[in-house]
């Protein structure tokens, strides 16, 4: 396997499509020995100088992400730029539907042989997303993709973990009628870079930039943050549709992740987000092995009985079970 896996790195590292939706398939494996190869490819990819601009991407059901991708990520093919989009939908297992209408918005940026379209696997659990979405992100960077669009409902906290492995955070807002802010949860307004209010067009143009001016003026009354330049976040309209406002949000999200780079922060975020994958790893590593050893499963199963019918406290019983546990230098 391992000539495999060498074949395989080889096929991704000069950007074979087929190659990266293989590799994808490996991290996305819940099976042991799946698990082993994706860490080894992972390894044998590594490379810092392939870097993509990681954009996440939230919002709505309904707001147009997909036609959005399909519009943006064909402006970006067409200027020679290659474009991975991967989806995080946790609850794509149960709704499946949203998978058959993306294939149908995004038939543009399918056919593009510049463009890489991997839908959201039917995995519901968030931690298992968090890592496959991670891991194919790296292994879209491997396949020399300039751009890596990361989308997502905003729903729950799938939003949260994108923005956490993205470089520059796109909420996409449907143009309302005046109580919209509302709508918009503070925390998700404290981690955009841009807003954009999408469907600027027809009977909607003029809601879509009084809607832009509103989230403008709540912007300017957060707390700035050390990652931004002046006048950044921002809040534009666009048009998925008619394309308008595309080429701007473009120039804004370049103009952004330039002045990030030049000021350090750009490298100072991708070295915390490693770090706390890192460990969010060692953290999973760690709660596999005690799922794994009879012992600690026959304890945790024996005290947790007496947790529920209240003779026990949680806290005494997992102490127990800690307490039994051999010294970390004893494996
Ligand atoms: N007028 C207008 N309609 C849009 C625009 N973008 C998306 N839509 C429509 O909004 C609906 C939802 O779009 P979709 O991309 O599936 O949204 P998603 O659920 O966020 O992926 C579809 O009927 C689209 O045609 C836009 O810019 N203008
Ligand atoms: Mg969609």
């Amino acid at each position: 396997m391992t000539h495999d896996l060498d074949t395989l790195a080889e096929r991704l590292r000069t950007g074979d499509r087929r190659a990266l939706a293989r590799a994808i398939t490996l991290v996305e494996s819940g099976r042991a020995d799946h698990r082993a190869q994706a860490t080894e490819l992972l390894a044998k990819l590594a490379d810092p100088r392939r870097e993509a601009l990681r954009i996440g991407l939230s919002g709505t059901p309904g707001v147009g992400k997909s036609t959005f991708i399909e519009a943006f990520g064909t402006r970006l093919t067409a200027q020679g730029l290659r474009v991975a989009v991967l989806a995080v939908d946790p609850s794509s297992a149960r709704t499946g539907g949203s998978i058959l209408g993306d294939k149908t918005r995004m038939e543009r940026l399918s056919r593009d042989p510049r463009a890489f379209i991997r839908p959201s696997p039917s995995q519901s659990e968030l931690g298992g997303v968090a890592r496959r979405t991670r891991e194919a992100v790296s292994l879209c960077e491997a396949a020399g993709f300039d751009v890596v669009l990361i989308e997502t409902v905003g729903v729950g906290q799938s939003e949260t973990l994108v923005a956490e492995m993205s470089d520059l955070f796109v909420l996409l807002i449907a143009p309302g009628g005046g109580d919209e802010l509302q709508g918009v949860k503070r925390g998700i307004m404290e981690t955009a870079d841009l807003i954009l209010v999408n469907k600027a067009d027809g009977d909607m143009k003029s809601a879509a930039t009084r809607t832009a001016a509103d989230y403008a003026g709540a912007l300017r009354l957060l707390r700035k943050r050390p990652q931004d330049p002046q006048g950044f976040p921002k809040a534009l309209t666009v048009s998925a549709e008619t394309d308008e406002g595309l080429d701007a949000a473009w120039s804004e999200m370049q103009a952004l992740a330039e002045w990030r780079r030049a000021h350090g922060h750009w490298v100072a975020r991708r070295a915390e987000q490693n770090a706390r994958w890192f460990a969010e790893e060692v953290r999973q590593g760690l709660l596999a092995r005690l799922r794994e050893d009879p012992a600690t499963r026959e304890a945790m199963e024996r005290l947790s009985r007496r947790v529920a019918d209240g003779t026990l406290p949680p806290s005494a019983a997992a102490a127990q079970v800690l307490d039994q546990l051999p010294e970390a230098s004893g494996r």
